[in-house]
């Protein structure tokens, strides 16, 4: 099959969604018209029950644990991975998603410090039932990050953190980008225009190479 899995990574107001959707419609000049767009967590009526637990916490009552969010992250990928991605695949259709398991990796192993071993128990089992083909990452920095998310209305739990916070799962998402296979690290300090134009240009080198191949 050629229709590709790709996933765009990076802080809060890295441009991700912008750019899932820029994506779409350039994929869509190019003639491909078949593509289904992500948005981690969330997806699927149970992942979009565990996104709200996921971004706002529980009630004060009853605080969610780290280890409760990791686990709640992976049940939403998981449903999402069987119920949406892996169908949409099997169709021919393309998926673009807003995150993947880099996120869980930089958040909630960068970021919150879970035990590694369960993390990595997590997301081999999914990156060996799905890996993407191809991963945008998005880098800014954490001042930029927050300066591009602080007039909304209403902050999640992640929004609310620290910049230390954001620091490190920042560096946690530069070591995975060069460790981690079919990763593209682009400076989204950069104007909207110039970091679609490279996400375009990669695009085009690597439609053109996969189609060699076939
Ligand atoms: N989370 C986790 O901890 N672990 C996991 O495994 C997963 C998720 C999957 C989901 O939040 C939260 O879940 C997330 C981590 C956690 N943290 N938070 N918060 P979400 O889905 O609500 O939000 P998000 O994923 O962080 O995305 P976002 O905040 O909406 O940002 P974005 O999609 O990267 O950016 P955007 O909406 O495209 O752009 C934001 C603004 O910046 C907008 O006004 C743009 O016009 C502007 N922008 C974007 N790029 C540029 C450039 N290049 N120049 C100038 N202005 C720009």
């Amino acid at each position: 099959m050629s229709n590709k899995f790709i996933t765009i990574e990076g802080l809060d107001g890295a441009g991700k969604t912008t750019v899932v959707y820029r994506i779409t419609k350039y994929l869509n000049k190019c003639g491909i018209v078949n593509v289904v767009t992500t948005r981690e967590p969330g997806g699927t009526p149970v992942a979009d029950l565990l996104r709200v637990l996921i971004k706002y916490g529980g009630p004060i009552n009853d605080p969610i644990d780290s280890i409760s969010e990791l686990l709640m992250i992976y049940t939403a990928r998981f449903q999402l991975i069987k119920n949406v991605i892996k169908p949409a695949l099997s169709k021919g259709y393309w998926v673009i998603g807003d995150r993947y398991d880099l996120s869980s990796q930089a958040y909630q192993g960068g970021g919150r410090g879970v035990d590694m071993l369960l993390l990595h128990a997590l997301s081999n089992k999914v990156t060996s039932i799905l890996y993407p083909d191809l991963i945008f990452y998005l880098d800014i920095s954490p001042e930029l990050s927050i300066s591009r998310i602080k007039n909304r209305i209403m902050l999640d739990c992640f929004e609310q953190e620290s910049l230390i916070f954001f620091a490190r799962v920042r560096s946690c998402y530069k070591k995975l980008a060069s460790e981690k296979k079919n990763v593209i690290m682009i400076d989204a300090s950069q104007s909207l225009e110039k970091v679609s134009a490279i996400i375009y240009r990669y695009l085009d080198w690597w439609l053109i190479r996969s189609r060699r191949k076939l």
